[in-house]
């Protein structure tokens, strides 16, 4: 029988796409940063005009699951990474929004067969997110270093034995009019 483990040295034919919120951007500018660092040092191509790194960027951390299912859904990609911080204010607001990226970004994963990075920060406070966006270490390194293991192992990993199963975890999309 077989162990699958992720390794770090096929990024160089790898694909990924990042999908950042601008709200918080103080935040997610530097987490976009760390990521790229990371994935640069591992001999990944991080132009946005070369041909293994594509950028979305969306309103905030709410819209962010959306589109990394569109993405994931394109086939194009190896995994996505998402980067967003949320921070608690003084309204339920972070809540709502952190529970739904969270949720969203598990079944973008789930739904598609693509590793989707959960690189959201939950913080209390602005100082609690800018530790950990590069002023103690940037988190933005390690989703990248989970986007690259993830990639590795899912290429290891058995296929699904039929295409029907496959389609069963799908969702239906939209049929086009008059079909
Ligand atoms: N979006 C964030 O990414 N972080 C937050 O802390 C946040 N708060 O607290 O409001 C936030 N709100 C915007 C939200 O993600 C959507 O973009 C907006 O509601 C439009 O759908």
């Amino acid at each position: 029988m077989a162990v699958f483990e992720g390794s770090f040295d096929r990024s160089s034919t790898s694909r990924f796409a990042i999908v950042i919120g601008r709200f918080n951007d103080l935040v997610t500018t530097k987490l976009l940063e760390g990521c790229q660092d990371c994935l640069k040092r591992h001999g990944v191509n991080i132009d946005h005009n070369g041909n293994q790194v594509d950028y979305a960027w969306v309103p905030g951390s709410f819209e962010v699951a959306l589109v990394a299912r569109q993405l994931a859904l394109s086939g194009q990609y190896d995994a996505i990474i998402c980067l967003g911080a949320v921070i608690r204010g003084q309204t339920p607001h972070f809540d709502y929004v952190a529970a739904e990226v969270s949720k969203g970004i598990a079944a973008a994963g789930f739904q598609t067969g693509v590793p989707v990075v959960f690189g959201i920060l939950t913080t209390d406070s602005m100082q609690q997110a800018l530790e950990r966006a590069g002023i103690k270490s940037n988190l933005g390194w390690n989703y990248a270093m989970s986007a690259l293991e993830m990639s590795s192992l899912m290429s290891q990993l058995p296929k699904p034995a039929n295409a029907l199963e496959m389609s069963s975890l799908m969702p239906q999309l939209p049929k086009s009019a008059g079909a």
